[in-house]
């Protein structure tokens, strides 16, 4: 499966076409609308989540709520795209007074942008740099989602810090407090260190700043068996932190104990393997995390991923301003205060679409009942080595 993606933050829509899906996969926009509406919430997001109320139509490639194999194209129009058509118009001149952006700002792709592009107007990289293009992972990633569904995978995601506020809560508890977490502003299910986690990012509107902070990604369901050894660009470990890691602003990731195995010994770090009168052969702990070797080893997936804070500051730091030359504080765009909870969400669906291509791989097939049969006859070998009854 691949799947390509177009659109700049203020023009007329987003697009992706997505090609490689098994024929006869139910989708349904409702259900990936409800994943779009889950990235459009979070307390501190900014003024344009009120215009946006994203949707996705169907172009091509579904017929009666059906895949047919052919290319799956979607659209998720910008409503805000009614205020900027002037100044982003495709075709045509630009407006007499269209005012450049020049000053970039500091830990945005505004500099580098300029030079990788040889722009002068900085907002032609910002309008494709900007975190709207996750509105189309989220919706790539929840197709992706709907055949995993299918096969028992669920995506649980919450968020562990932000800023100085740090949450305490098992990762296990997560399918259990996911109706929590979900009514929660800044998806954290341990309330005292929600209260906290919302007047920081208050005290962050207040001083014009901005505010990252930490995810976590907890996905069951997964067969052993996804992603492989015998090639790095193989391992489901490297393939999911490439594609996290592209997600704006995402700056570290950890599988399993991550950062914490290089504190403890091996015996503390690599999880027995035990022998159970009801779940047949089983780990007694999941420090690796669900994979082992590159390869998914049938525990739960954990994830971590670090967000910083984003760059648009109303408070802005010193930058430069590339039409004069002179020192000129950053450019100030309206944005958001805090976006993890979002990221957190738009996390679900990235890991939905890379582990849906490692599913594919192990279970090839053009047709939905194609891939059904090479699941099962594929679970039935594992279930019998591992002894589960
Ligand atoms: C973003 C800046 C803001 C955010 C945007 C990401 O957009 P605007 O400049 O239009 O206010 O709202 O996020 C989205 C539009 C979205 O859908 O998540 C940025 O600079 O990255």
């Amino acid at each position: 499966m691949r799947y390509l993606s177009g659109g700049e933050s203020h023009g007329p829509s987003l697009t992706a076409v997505v090609e490689g899906l098994p024929a006869g996969l139910e989708l349904y926009s409702k259900e990936i609308d409800h994943q779009l509406w889950r990235r459009q919430q979070g307390y501190g997001r900014g003024a344009r989540m009120a215009i946006e109320k994203d949707r996705v139509e169907f172009l091509s490639g579904l017929r009666f709520n059906k895949t047919l194999g052919s290319p799956l194209t979607m659209i998720i129009r910008n409503r805000d795209w009614d205020n900027w058509k002037e100044k982003m118009a495709p075709e045509g001149k630009a407006p007499a007074n269209l005012e450049k952006m020049t000053r970039p700002r500091p830990g945005h792709a505004d500099l580098a942008g300029a030079l990788k592009y040889n722009h002068d107007d900085l907002r032609n990289i910002l309008e494709r740099s900007s975190a709207r293009e996750t509105a189309m992972k989220v919706a790539v990633g929840s197709v992706a989602r709907s055949l995993l569904e299918k096969f028992g995978i669920a995506f649980f995601s919450h968020v562990i810090r932000i800023g100085a506020v740090a949450a305490e809560v098992e990762t296990g508890n997560l399918p259990s407090l996911a109706k929590k977490i979900e009514k929660s502003p800044v998806r954290c299910a341990d309330s005292a260190a929600e209260k906290r986690m919302i007047e920081e990012i208050e005290k962050a509107r207040i001083d014009g700043d901005t505010l990252g902070g930490i995810i976590e990604l907890y996905i069951t369901g997964l067969p052993p068996g996804l992603g492989s050894y015998v090639q790095p660009d193989r391992r489901l470990d490297g393939s999911l932190a490439g594609a996290l890691m592209s997600i704006q602003a995402i700056k570290g990731i950890e599988i399993g104990a991550g950062f914490r195995s290089a504190q403890w010994r091996g015996s503390e770090v690599h999880d027995p393997i035990i022998k159970d009168k009801g779940t047949g052969i089983n780990r007694s702990s999941n420090h690796a995390g669900g994979i082992e070797g590159g390869i998914s080893n049938g525990q739960p997936l954990i994830i971590r991923l670090v967000m910083k804070p984003i760059p648009t500051l109303t408070n802005p730091l010193p930058s430069v301003d590339l039409l004069t030359g002179f020192t000129s504080p950053g450019a100030v765009e309206r944005s958001d205060v805090c976006a993890v909870p979002a990221a957190a969400v738009v996390a679900e669906a990235v890991a939905s679409w890379q582990i849906a291509l490692a599913f594919r791989e192990k279970f090839a097939g053009d047709y939905i009942e194609e891939v059904e049969a090479a699941y099962q006859f594929y679970m039935e070998k594992v279930n019998s080595r591992l002894q589960k009854s």
